[in-house]
């Protein structure tokens, strides 16, 4: 798999107000925003690491992938993202080599991007993203 650069690091949080006070406010990060990514059940915020990014996730419903990894585990790291330039070629030759995909398809992320999921399980006990950025 081509990897172009880390797209962006998830992390879980309860609270997208609090979280954007401790990242942009005590810790200085440039906020960019945010967006709830509704295929995802998440509302994310952005903010810059140098040519990458911190993405906070709060969950939209008690059925969001990130309320179970919160329950479960508590707030923190949640997945590593890494950009590709052809999600649809590289989702092929991950199937091929038989990592095990949650996604076989590509689904809609934040800033129009085109992400999938790896499961942690093939993956260390990293949930890992893929994504290709959007236009
Ligand atoms: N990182 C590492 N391991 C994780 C994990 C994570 N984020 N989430 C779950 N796991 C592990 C669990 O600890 C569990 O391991 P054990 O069996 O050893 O206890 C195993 O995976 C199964 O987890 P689960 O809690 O039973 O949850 P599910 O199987 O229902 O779902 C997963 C897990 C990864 C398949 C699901 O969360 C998923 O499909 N994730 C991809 C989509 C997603 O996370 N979207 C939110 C972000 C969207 C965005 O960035 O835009």
């Amino acid at each position: 798999m081509m990897t172009e650069k880390i797209n962006h690091i998830g992390i879980a949080v309860k609270s997208l107000d609090n979280s954007i006070s401790l990242y942009r406010d005590q810790l200085g990060m440039e906020f960019e925003g945010t967006e709830v990514v509704a295929e995802q059940k998440v509302k994310v915020a952005f903010l810059k690491v140098g040519e990458s990014r911190i993405e906070l996730l709060e969950p939209t419903a008690p059925d969001s992938p990130v309320a179970k990894f919160l329950e479960k585990n508590g707030e923190g790291i949640h997945h590593m993202a890494y950009e590709v330039a052809d999600i649809a070629a590289t989702l092929a030759e991950l199937k091929q080599k038989e990592v095990r995909l949650i996604d076989e398809k590509p689904r809609h992320g934040a800033h129009g991007s085109l992400i999938a999921f790896l499961h942690p399980k093939a993956t260390g006990g990293v949930l890992t993203e893929i994504c290709q950025a959007g236009h």
